[in-house]
């Protein structure tokens, strides 16, 4: 039978719950103080808010992108606050930002994609034609190569959203580019992708070719509704699994050719410097990696007692497999259990019950993803890699958690 309305709103049925033998034992009831029912006479008899077009989040509710001092804050990134995000999708207002040149304000009834180079059919797309094809969705992460940037040459700097947020994971609808570019028909000798922006910063990557026809996306929407602004709206390439700058935003052109053209952005930038003088070129899979989020540094735990210990991994190379979490500076592991479903290149949710017993503990994670990779040590990353390196960071991260319940970076 369904409950009445006053059954579902007694708050005695929740204290019953807590109760419960098994979850006492736990330790859970500690993480819950003994409270007062609330009164009938304190709910609220009068109406509520009006009912509104588009949804606002409670203003109770303050977790936000961080905006650094920038000087040209049109060029530069903002970072998703994780310790504020649960499951795995991340809402599109809080999705980090990348921007080379600002966001362009586009008007999706002039924006055109131009598909050529070695093609049969050089095509040009209106947005309202892209829609009209065969569409998929995909629950995808973006990471940027220089997220944990800062690691390399200063560990410990910052906490989860500093050194960790510009990783994001949404749902992306669009066209697969495999479709556009067997519409067009495709020529002998075609071996790479070039993908360039509409913004003033005519960022264009090379592409292989095999990778763009398996699984990249041509997205007009994210998370149900349309790409927002700074995300690349009216639409954005997505592939899956590789550095954050191959997602070229605001898409105007895909251009099929025999060999990578070198561009200013594969060249300049987004190398790797070895330690012996010669940069890694082309790293486009983004390695596996994980990071508690709760708790984590910055925050405070409030006195000992039950806490669930929650992070993301993900990885480039399809899913993630297991994730370990250690309570001794990375002496012993734990598999933490893994939110399903697991999917490839997505953010993995873990979550691991655990007692603090208010003592100092540092606390760790440590990815495997289906690939057999295990994430690294900063030691055998930095020693494998040297500390030449703006990118691909993907040590693993600690947080030491003192007497006081305060969480820092190590
Ligand atoms: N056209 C264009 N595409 C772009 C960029 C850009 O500045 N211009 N930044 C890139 C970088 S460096 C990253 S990490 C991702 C960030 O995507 P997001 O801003 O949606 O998080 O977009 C990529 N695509
Ligand atoms: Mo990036």
């Amino acid at each position: 039978m369904r409950p009445n309305r006053k059954q579902r709103l007694n708050p005695m049925d929740r204290r019953k719950f807590l109760t419960t033998a098994g979850l006492a034992a736990a330790g859970l009831t500690a993480a819950c103080k003994e409270g007062k029912p609330v009164a009938e006479k304190e709910l609220p008899s009068e109406l509520g808010a009006k009912v509104s077009a588009y949804g606002e989040r409670s203003k109770y509710d303050t977790a936000k992108r961080l905006v650094p001092e920038l000087k040209r804050p049109e060029i530069g990134s903002t970072t998703t606050p994780l310790a504020d995000t649960e499951g795995i999708i991340t809402p599109a207002p809080l999705h980090f930002e990348r921007h080379h040149a600002g966001v362009p304000e586009i008007d999706p009834a002039k924006h055109t994609l131009l598909i050529h180079g070695l093609v049969d059919r050089p095509t040009v797309y209106t947005i309202d034609e892209l829609k009209r094809l065969p569409s998929e969705s995909h629950i995808y992460f973006v990471e940027c190569s220089g997220n944990s940037g800062r690691e390399w040459k200063a560990p410990g700097a910052g906490d989860v959203q500093k050194g960790f947020g510009m990783a994001s994971c949404s749902e992306w609808t669009g066209v697969p580019v495999r479709l556009l570019l067997e519409e067009a028909g495709l020529q002998k000798g075609s071996k790479w992708m070039l993908a360039e922006g509409a913004d003033a910063c005519k960022l264009f990557r090379s592409l292989p070719l095999e990778k763009v026809l398996k699984d990249g996306l041509v997205a007009y929407a994210q998370n149900g509704e349309a790409i927002r602004p700074s995300q690349g709206y009216p639409v954005r390439l997505i592939v899956p699994g590789y550095e954050g700058n191959t997602n070229i935003k605001w898409l105007r052109q895909l251009k099929v050719v025999d060999q990578p053209y070198m561009a200013k952005d594969e060249t300049s930038k987004y190398t790797d410097l070895m330690p012996d003088g010669k940069a890694r070129q082309f790293t486009f899979e983004m390695d596996a990696k994980s990071v508690i989020t709760h708790p984590s540094g910055g925050r405070k735990l409030a006195d000992p007692g039950f806490y669930e210990i929650r992070g993301l991994a993900w990885t480039g190379r399809g899913r993630i497999e297991k994730v370990e979490v250690s309570m001794d500076g990375g002496v012993t592991w734990k598999a933490a259990q893994l939110q399903e479903p697991r999917l490839a290149m997505a953010f993995t949710r873990f979550r691991m019950p655990w007692k603090w017993d208010g003592r100092e503990v540092q606390i760790m994670s440590r990815a495997v993803d289906e690939s057999g990779y295990v994430q690294p040590s900063r030691e055998a990353l930095t020693e494998a890699r040297g500390l030449n390196s703006n990118y691909h960071f993907n040590g693993i991260k600690a947080w030491r958690i003192g007497a006081d319940g305060e969480v820092h970076s190590v």
